[in-house]
């Protein structure tokens, strides 16, 4: 016993100021302390030792026991080598910062928000006047609630209309593999699970779709969707809010029409399109030769939808409205191809 106690006081007080990192300090704590350690085991062996021993080996064995000290002293010094490290190592973006600008007088440039940005604010600001409440749905979502609750069951044909990522993993939830989102309907089931009616939601976030990417079409892009549930809704209240929004963000020079279309999960569905500005109507490569932008989606919720969701249609009508900022932000600052505002390309962002 005495013999042992002497080999860790030998040993130990070297391993401790050899301890590089706050793990060795760590495996050294359970070398002594752990269930297994030695001074753990030690101690199970003093109620055979004889008296006079025991007072004997005391002063060496609570120096072990000790040894703790010394071991959170050394984490602290490592812990503080690590801060000094860091401080060394701190980039200083100030001092980086891009040349003089015009707009600055103290040589720094000054940075602004993203056009996608301010133009997504925009129509926050817009809807929020008319009641409508922000919400967040996810962005990686399972199969079910991006298509199935949308009436869009596997292997129907209305799938091809939205090209998806799905995640390669094994990980599913309720036996629903997980996708990115291709649009931000997948909000209307997460909103009518949460609220009762009336609802006014407005959902902004990313989505992705596996895209031929072209001037109209990138992979990751955002989309404004609104859910409005109540009693009495018509396509008269559709045709205002589609009115409301797209006077506000045009004014009044921008020639607009609604025209049918079709999603599987609203009744009757329609496509909002913009005149083509860069073409006045006549067909470029910009809005694929048509003369018109398409800027959304929209539609009466569909009943089997709106039960989906816990909403009794026989009581509620709802509608739905899903928008590409990105490509009514080209119809208003003239751009020619979305892909622009993913570049990061800075003689592109300063000009907003
Ligand atoms: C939808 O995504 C439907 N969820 C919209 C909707 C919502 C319909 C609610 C009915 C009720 P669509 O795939 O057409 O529909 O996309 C809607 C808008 O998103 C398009 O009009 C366009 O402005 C924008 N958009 C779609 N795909 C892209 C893309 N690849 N790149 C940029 N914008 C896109």
């Amino acid at each position: 016993m005495e013999e042992k106690i002497e080999q860790l006081l030998n040993e130990f007080p070297d391993k401790i100021k050899n301890a590089k990192t706050l793990k060795d300090c760590d495996m050294l704590f359970l070398e002594l302390y752990g269930k297994k350690g030695h001074l753990t085991l030690l101690t199970r062996e003093f109620r055979n030792l004889d008296k006079n021993l025991l007072q004997r080996i005391r002063p060496k064995f609570l120096s072990v026991k000790n040894l703790e000290i010394d071991l959170n002293k050394r984490k602290e010094e490592i812990r503080e080598e690590g801060y000094r490290k860091l401080e060394s190592e701190k980039l200083d973006l100030e001092e980086i910062a891009s040349p003089a600008s015009p707009d600055r007088n103290d040589g720094r440039r000054k940075g602004h928000l993203h056009p996608t940005t301010i133009f997504m604010q925009e129509i926050v600001e817009l809807f929020k006047k008319l009641g409508f409440q922000q919400y967040d749905a996810p962005q990686i979502d399972t199969d079910y609630n991006n298509f199935e609750v949308l009436n869009i069951p596997p292997e129907h044909p209305a799938r091809d209309l939205w090209d998806t990522l799905y995640i390669n993993s094994k990980f599913e939830i309720r036996n629903s593999k997980l996708l990115l989102r291709t649009h931000t309907s997948n909000s209307q089931i997460h909103i009518m699970r949460e609220f009762k009616p009336p609802i006014r939601m407005m959902v902004l976030g990313r989505c992705f779709r596996y895209e031929n990417l072209d001037p109209r079409h990138e992979h990751t892009f955002d989309q404004f969707e609104l859910v409005y549930i109540d009693k009495g809704l018509s396509m008269a209240n559709l045709q205002f809010l589609s009115e409301y929004f797209l006077k506000h963000m045009f004014g009044q020079e921008i020639k607009v029409r609604l025209q049918p279309g079709y999603y599987p999960f609203t009744e009757p569905s329609a496509k909002i399109l913009g005149e083509c500005i860069f073409c006045k109507g006549s067909g470029c490569k910009i809005c694929g030769g048509v003369g018109w932008l398409e800027l959304a989606g929209a539609g009466m919720i569909h009943p089997k939808v709106l039960e989906n969701g816990g909403v009794d249609p026989n009581i509620y009508s709802g509608i739905a409205w899903g928008v590409g900022p990105a490509r009514m932000a080209m119809l208003k600052w003239g751009i020619e191809d979305i892909r622009e505002f993913l570049k990061g390309d800075l003689k592109f962002l300063q000009k907003f």
